[in-house]
C-alpha cells in the first residue's frame, strides 16, 4: 500500500509519520502533501483559543466526547508558543485528553514553537490538511491567545471559539483587543465560578461596540470539568459552533468568505517560505554577526545591508 493510501485509510502511523516529516520540510513529504490535497476539504476546522489557563484543553477535551457521540472522527491540534521548554504545558493538554488517547477516531497531534519559527500557522495549516485526509471530520485546534502568532494559526479555523473566564478584570480589556476580533463564538468558561454574569455582560458591551457581521457573536457558559453532562454547556456551544457555520459557509457568501480564507492562508504560506529561505541564506554566511558588527562601527547602514540581503534570495 502506498503512503498516500495509507494515509487515505486513515493508517495512524502513516499520518504520524508524514507529520514528523513535514516538520522536517522533507521535499517527499511536501510532494505527499500535495498530492493528498484533492483528497481535502471536508472537515470542519474549529479553532479554540483565549487565556493560558482558561480551560482551552479542558473545552477541547469535553467537545471531543461530544463529537464522539455524534459517531464524528475527531482530530485535534494543540499548539503550545508560549514556552520555548514547552514540554510541560504540552504534556498537560495531553493528560487532558487523555481518555480519549486510545480512541482511534480521536488523533491528537501537538505542536511546539521549537522547529516552526515564524512557521506556526503554516504547520498547523499542513497537519489540519493530513487529518482532513485521514478521514477527521471534525478538526480542533487549540492555542493560546496571546500574540500574533495565535492569531494568524486561527486562520486556518472555520469558526473561532474564544474562551474567557469569570473575574478576568483587566485582562478583558487585553482579550478585546486581540482576541474578540477573532471571535466567532465566546465562552465563559468556569461557570461554576463567580462573577461569570459579569463576565457575560462586559463581553455583551464590548460586542456591542463592533460592527457588522463581527457583531453576531454568540456568548456560552460552559463548566468544561462537567464533560457533556447537562448544564455542562458543552451541547450548547456545538450548537452555537454549528449555527456559525451554518450562517457563514453556507449559501451566498460562502464562496467570497472560502476565497478570503484561502487568500489568508496563501499570503502566509508565501511569508513562511520566503522566512524559509531567509534563514537559510543567512546561516549560509555564517549569520549576520559579522555584518552586524560593520553597522555597529558605522561602516555600513542597515538599510542597505537588509536590501542586499534580500536580493540574494
Ligand atoms: N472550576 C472550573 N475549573 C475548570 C473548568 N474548566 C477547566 N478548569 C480547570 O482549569 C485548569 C486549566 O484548564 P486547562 O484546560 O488546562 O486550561 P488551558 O486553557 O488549556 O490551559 P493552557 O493550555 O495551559 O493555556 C485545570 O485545572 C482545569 O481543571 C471549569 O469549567 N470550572
Ligand atoms: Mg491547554
Amino acid at each position: 500500500m502506498s503512503n498516500i493510501d495509507a494515509i487515505l485509510k486513515s493508517d495512524i502511523r502513516a499520518g504520524a509519520r508524514l507529520m514528523r516529516d513535514l516538520d522536517d520540510r522533507r521535499p517527499d513529504a511536501m510532494q505527499t502533501l500535495k498530492q493528498l490535497f484533492p483528497h481535502t476539504g471536508k472537515a470542519y476546522i474549529v479553532g479554540i483559543t483565549g487565556n493560558p489557563g482558561a480551560g482551552k484543553s479542558t473545552v477541547v477535551d469535553s467537545l471531543i466526547a461530544h463529537y464522539r457521540g455524534k459517531g464524528e472522527r475527531v482530530g485535534v491540534v494543540c499548539v503550545d508558543p508560549t514556552s520555548p521548554f514547552s514540554g510541560g504545558a504540552i504534556l498537560g493538554d495531553r493528560i487532558r485528553m487523555q481518555r480519549h488517547a486510545l480512541d482511534p477516531d480521536v488523533f491528537i497531534r501537538s505542536l511546539a514553537t521549537r522547529g516552526h519559527l515564524g512557521g506556526l500557522s503554516r504547520s498547523t495549516f499542513d497537519v489540519a490538511h493530513v487529518l482532513d485526509a485521514m478521514g477527521y471530520t471534525r478538526i480542533l485546534i487549540e492555542t493560546v491567545g496571546v500574540g500574533q502568532d495565535e492569531v494568524e494559526v486561527m486562520k486556518a479555523a472555520h469558526t473561532t471559539v474564544v474562551v474567557t473566564v469569570p473575574g478576568l478584570g483587566d485582562d478583558i480589556q487585553a482579550i478585546k483587543a486581540g482576541l474578540l476580533e477573532v471571535a466567532d463564538v465566546l465562552v465563559v468558561n468556569k461557570a461554576d465560578r463567580e462573577g461569570a454574569d459579569r463576565t457575560e455582560r462586559d463581553l455583551m458591551h464590548m460586542l456591542d461596540l463592533r460592527t457588522g457581521d463581527r457583531k453576531d457573536v454568540e456568548i456560552v457558559r460552559t463548566i468544561a470539568t462537567r464533560g457533556t453532562a447537562e448544564g455542562s454547556g458543552i451541547k450548547e456551544l456545538a450548537d452555537a459552533i454549528e449555527k456559525h457555520r451554518e450562517r457563514v459557509w453556507t449559501g451566498e457568501g460562502a464562496n467570497a468568505r472560502a476565497v478570503a480564507r484561502i487568500t489568508a492562508q496563501l499570503a502566509e504560506l508565501v511569508r513562511a517560505q520566503l522566512a524559509d529561505r531567509a534563514a537559510k541564506a543567512m546561516a549560509q554566511r555564517g549569520g549576520l554577526a559579522e555584518i552586524a558588527q560593520s553597522v555597529v562601527d558605522r561602516r555600513q547602514d542597515p538599510w542597505s545591508i537588509a536590501e542586499e540581503l534580500v536580493e540574494t534570495l
